[in-house]
């Protein structure tokens, strides 16, 4: 027979379940060698911007919560390093994410062109999954190799592109909710 200490038990252990069914994401952050990944993670997650910020090494994880459209969702935002890296971590990396932001230099044009590479790469061994073009840098738009006339043709095939500046912070915000909204839809 249940003593009452137990059922108060029950009920608390029921409430905790509740709290801990709060929605998941797990959103990759894909690019070459200094884009500008990190520095975005770090200014969407700590709004912050730092010019000494440090190379990354493997994988990190950043966690934050958000609420798109009255949905509470806790993302968790995976850091991969550079291309090379990328290259030998593989696309296990990528399993189990619900999006992706595929991040290149502005000021860079192999770095658009990797960038699309990746993106194929992606989905030839994945399932495809929502992404956004992040051509990032924008806060140096006069020294961009990329042009309008380069989007174009992406923008034709329904590409989300977003100019950002995990400098100024522009379109930051926007890019990773959006995209977690297009991922809560998916
Ligand atoms: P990565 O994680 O893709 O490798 P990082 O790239 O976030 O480490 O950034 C690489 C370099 O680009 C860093 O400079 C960083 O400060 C700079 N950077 C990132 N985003 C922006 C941006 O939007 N505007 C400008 N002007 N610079 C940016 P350092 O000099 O530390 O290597
Ligand atoms: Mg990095």
């Amino acid at each position: 027979m249940q003593t009452p200490a137990k059922i108060i038990d029950d009920v608390s252990y029921f409430e905790f379940e509740t709290s801990l069914d709060m929605v998941k994401k797990k959103i990759c952050m894909v690019g070459s060698f200094a884009v500008g990944k990190t520095s975005l993670v770090a200014r969407f997650v700590n709004s912050i911007f730092s010019d000494k910020y440090h190379t990354t090494v493997g994988v990190k994880v950043d966690k934050k919560s958000v609420t798109v459209q009255d949905t509470p969702v806790d993302l968790m935002i995976w850091d991969l390093a550079g291309e090379d890296q990328f290259q030998q971590l593989k696309l296990s990396y990528i399993k189990g994410a619900s999006g992706y932001l595929l991040v290149c230099d502005g000021t860079r044009k192999t770095t658009f062109d990797k960038a699309l590479e990746l993106k194929d790469r992606i989905e030839t061994h994945l399932e495809p999954l929502p992404f956004f073009l992040l051509i990032n840098k924008s806060d140096l738009k006069s020294d961009w190799e990329i042009s309008e006339n380069d989007l174009s043709q992406l923008k034709e095939q329904n590409w989300t592109i977003y100019q950002t500046s995990a400098k100024s912070g522009d379109y930051v915000e926007e890019a990773f909710t959006l995209l977690t909204e297009k991922m809560l839809h998916a």
